[in-house]
C-alpha cells in the first residue's frame, strides 16, 4: 500500500528532520511505500527543492514519489496524512493578536484546501505554533471533515515529562508511563504525574523516596522544568528544538494511524470532557483506537491539577475568544 503525506513548512528545521525520518519508515512502518508531498510558501521552495534532491539520493526504497509545490491544492491533493508543521514565527513586535491573525491566515485556507483536495479519512496533525488554535482554525475551515479528524502536537511536552521522571528516578524512560499533558501546548500546560507509573507502580511513592517535598519540587521544579523546556534549549543550542519535535511528531502520527496500548497525550476536540468547553482543541489523556483518539475519561483530579488545567483552558477559551473576534472563526 502507498500513503500520500503532505508535509507544510517542508523547507524548514523541522520538516528536514521529519522527512528522512517518514522515508525510512519510522512513521509506517517497513511495509508501507509513501509518497511525499512537500507545501511551503515562494520562499521557501528552494530548501524544499534541495530536500527533495537529498530525498532522492537517499535511495529509500520505501519513497515512491516526492512533489514540491506553493499551490495548496497540489500539495493536498489525495493527502492522506496531513502534517501541518509550517507557520508564521513570532517577529520582533509582534502583539499575540498579530500572530494569532498571520497563523489564522495560514491555516483557515489551509484547512479548506484539505477539505476540498485530500483524501477520504485524511487526518491532520498540526505542529505549527500557537499549535492548539491552528488546529482550531484548520479544523473550522475543513467543511465535511469531522474536527475529530484534526489534532495538535502535545506529544514533544510529554516525552519531556517522561524524560524528566526517568532521570529523577534514575531509570530507563522506556519505564515511564501515563504522563498526560492537559490544555494548551504552551507555558501553562500541564504535565500531570498524578497517575503517572514506573515499571507499572505509582511514580509518586517512588518519587517520595528521592525528592524531600514531592508537591513543591513538581511545582517548582519539574512542571516549570517541561513547560519552558523549549526556551531553555533555545539557551543552550542557540536555535529551537528540532530534531526532538520532528521525533515527537512521529510518535504522534505513528501511534494514532497504529494504536497505543497505554495513554498518551494530544490536542484534541473537547466535547465537554473534564469540564473543557465543547469544540476547543485541548491536550488530554488519550488512546488511540482504530484510527481514532479517544479521551481517557474518568480521572480523579485533585485540587491543583483542577486548578491548573483550568488556568490553561482560561488561556485557549481566550485565544479561541481572540481569533473568532478577527473574523477567523
Ligand atoms: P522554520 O522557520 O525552520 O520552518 C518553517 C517553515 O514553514 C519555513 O520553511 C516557512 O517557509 C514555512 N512556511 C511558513 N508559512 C507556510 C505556509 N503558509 N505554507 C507552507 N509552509 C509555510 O520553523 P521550524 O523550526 O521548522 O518550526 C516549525 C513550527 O513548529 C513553528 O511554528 C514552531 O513554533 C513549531 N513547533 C511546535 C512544537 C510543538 O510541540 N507543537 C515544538 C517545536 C516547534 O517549536
Amino acid at each position: 500500500m502507498t500513503t500520500t503525506i503532505t508535509l507544510t513548512g517542508a523547507g524548514g528545521q523541522i520538516g528536514y528532520a521529519l522527512l528522512f525520518r517518514i522515508a525510512a519508515g519510522d512513521l509506517l512502518g517497513p511495509d508501507e511505500k509513501v509518497r511525499l508531498r512537500l507545501l511551503e510558501i515562494p520562499r521557501g521552495l528552494a530548501a524544499a527543492e534541495g530536500a527533495a534532491l537529498e530525498l532522492q539520493d537517499g535511495a529509500f526504497d520505501l519513497l515512491e514519489h516526492v512533489e514540491v509545490t506553493d499551490d495548496a491544492a497540489v500539495g493536498f491533493d489525495g493527502c492522506d496524512l496531513a502534517l501541518l508543521v509550517g507557520a508564521r514565527p513570532r517577529g520582533p513586535g509582534m502583539e499575540r493578536g498579530d500572530l494569532l491573525a498571520a497563523n489564522g491566515g495560514i491555516f483557515g485556507p489551509q484547512g479548506r484546501a484539505i477539505a476540498e483536495n485530500a483524501a477520504r479519512g485524511v487526518r491532520v496533525t498540526v505542529v505549527g505554533n500557537p499549535a492548539n488554535t491552528n488546529t482550531l482554525i484548520a479544523a473550522a475551515h475543513a467543511d465535511g471533515i469531522p474536527a475529530e479528524r484534526f489534532s495538535a502536537l502535545t506529544r514533544l511536552d510529554e516525552n519531556r515529562a517522561r524524560a524528566q521522571l526517568a532521570q529523577t528516578l534514575g531509570v530507563p524512560v522506556g519505564t515511564i508511563a501515563r504522563v498526560p499533558i492537559w490544555g494548551n501546548h504552551s507555558a501553562t500546560q500541564f504535565p500531570d504525574v498524578s497517575h503517572a507509573t514506573v515499571a507499572g507502580l505509582p511514580v509518586v511513592p517512588a518519587l517520595e523516596k528521592i525528592v524531600d517535598d514531592v508537591p513543591t519540587w513538581l511545582d517548582e521544579t519539574f512542571v516549570p522544568r517541561v513547560a519552558k523546556r523549549g526556551a531553555e534549549i533555545i539557551q543552550v543550542r542557540g536555535s529551537s528544538s528540532v530534531a526532538s519535535a520532528a521525533n515527537a511528531t512521529i510518535d504522534h502520527v505513528r501511534d494514532w494511524v497504529a494504536g497505543t496500548e497505554d495513554w498518551t497525550s494530544a490536542g484534541v476536540v473537547s466535547h465537554g470532557e473534564y469540564g473543557v468547553p465543547e469544540g476547543l482543541i485541548c491536550s488530554f489523556p488519550v488512546r488511540a483506537i482504530d484510527g481514532e483518539w479517544r479521551i481517557v475519561e474518568g480521572l480523579e483530579l485533585d485540587d491543583r491539577a483542577r486548578a491548573r488545567i483550568d488556568a490553561s483552558v482560561a488561556e485557549l477559551v481566550e485565544e479561541r475568544d481572540a481569533v473568532r473576534a478577527l473574523g477567523l472563526l
